[in-house]
């Protein structure tokens, strides 16, 4: 249906007529996503990126990779991924990865059992499929990403794009002992792919001490009603499935219901810890635009989107070139050391506004109320016969 939709506008531009030095529609980005998705979830910040990713029509969502295969056994990320393609109507190929941590750096992941091997089959097989360079996704371990890149270096060499690996904190091991939460998953992966002289589009998930921004570090949080509220009831349904987690009701058919009033109140007083919506929004081309004093949009920038004059553009954050060295240090952390340099092909993540977090907030709203929802997202009722 949305598809017929999209044909049907396509149809009406071409009668019309294209206007007379109108910019070409802006090509989409072919992504292949990677997260530590699970139901029941770990951290449902992935909950939120998962719809961050669908609700980008820029991006080409090609496969969605299911990080850390041997949890995925016990609490399926295919579960969400599959109420989030009925949500937007989408058909997307997904699978579990890996079940252990790689042995070392150059561990192409061979030996583990057949049951786990389709993430990475699938990131090769999408990688030589692709008729363009790909983006690679990573909001969990780097585990599939690197156990992919040690099967056929030159694939990716010549077919990825851009790595963005929500991952890691600049001052592990250089002042702090502790990994972060994602280079814990996977030490190896991480060493590997930032080692790996890469276009790799670093975001760490801190930048100082556990919570702490600094300059790098990727995160923020917002209280789940300032962003849920204006969404549309079926994602609403989704936040409330996997934060209440009901029982004996089929998670596509709750999509669809209405909830208990007081579900909602409790999910919506929730607050949520975040780290990759400013990278998202990088990934798709889009730039935050300020609409008034206090409110902000990231949109597809004015030349070929739809911002308009109205709105000024916000220099919240940028990825600056850098040279990227890992390597593990007495304290048994993965320590990342980093220098600018403008001819690598790797860059940093770094935060140019300190109204970020209001910032991120109200991008995050506003991109989750426009979410494209398909008409199935809410089946009518079955009619008696069928
Ligand atoms: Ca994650």
């Amino acid at each position: 249906m949305l598809r017929n939709l999209q044909f049907a506008l396509f149809g009406l531009l071409m009668l019309g007529g294209v206007k007379a030095g109108a910019a070409a529609p802006p090509q989409t980005v072919p992504v292949i996503y990677s997260s530590d998705l699970h139901h029941p979830h770990v951290d449902p910040d992935d909950h939120f990126d998962l719809a961050t990713l669908f609700a980008l029509p820029e991006l080409d969502v090609r496969a969605v990779i299911l990080d850390c295969g041997a949890h995925q056994l016990e609490a399926p990320g295919s579960i969400p991924v599959r109420q989030m393609l009925r949500i937007t109507g989408r058909d997307v190929p997904f699978t579990i990865g890996l079940g252990k941590p790689l042995q070392s750096p150059e561990d192409p992941g061979t030996d583990q059992s057949a049951d786990f091997q389709g993430a990475v089959e699938l990131i090769l097989k999408t990688l030589r499929a692709s008729d363009r360079a790909v983006t690679i996704f990573a909001t969990g371990s780097l585990r599939d990403v690197a156990a992919a890149f040690n099967r056929d270096e030159n694939l990716f060499r010549s077919r990825v794009a851009r790595i963005y690996a929500n991952i890691g904190n600049p001052a592990s091991g250089r002042e702090f002992p502790d990994d972060e939460y994602n280079v814990g998953l996977d030490r190896n992966a991480y060493v590997r792919i930032m080692n790996a002289g890469l276009p790799v589009y670093w975001c760490p998930c801190f930048d100082g001490a556990v919570w702490q921004r600094g300059r790098h570090g990727t995160y923020w949080k917002f209280r789940h009603a300032d962003v849920l509220e204006s969404a549309p009831k079926a994602l609403q349904n989704f936040y409330i499935f996997a934060l209440t987690k009901p029982q004996g009701v089929d998670p596509l058919d709750f999509l669809s219901a209405t909830p208990k009033p007081e579900d909602r109140a409790a999910v919506w007083n929730m607050s949520r810890a975040m780290w990759c919506t400013a990278p998202f929004f990088h990934a798709a081309g889009r730039r935050i635009y300020a609409k008034g004093d206090a409110d902000w949009q990231a949109l597809a920038d004015t030349k070929t989107g739809d911002a308009t004059n109205a709105e000024r553009p916000v220099d919240v954050f940028d990825f600056v070139p850098v040279r990227l060295q890992a390597e593990k240090v007495k304290s048994g952390a993965i320590q990342v050391t980093f220098a600018s340099d403008p001819k690598s092909p790797a860059t940093v993540f770094e935060i140019h506004d300190e109204r970020y977090e209001p910032i991120m907030t109200a991008c995050l709203k506003h991109l989750l109320a426009g979410i494209p929802v398909a008409e199935q997202a809410s089946p009518p009722p079955i009619s008696p016969g069928k």
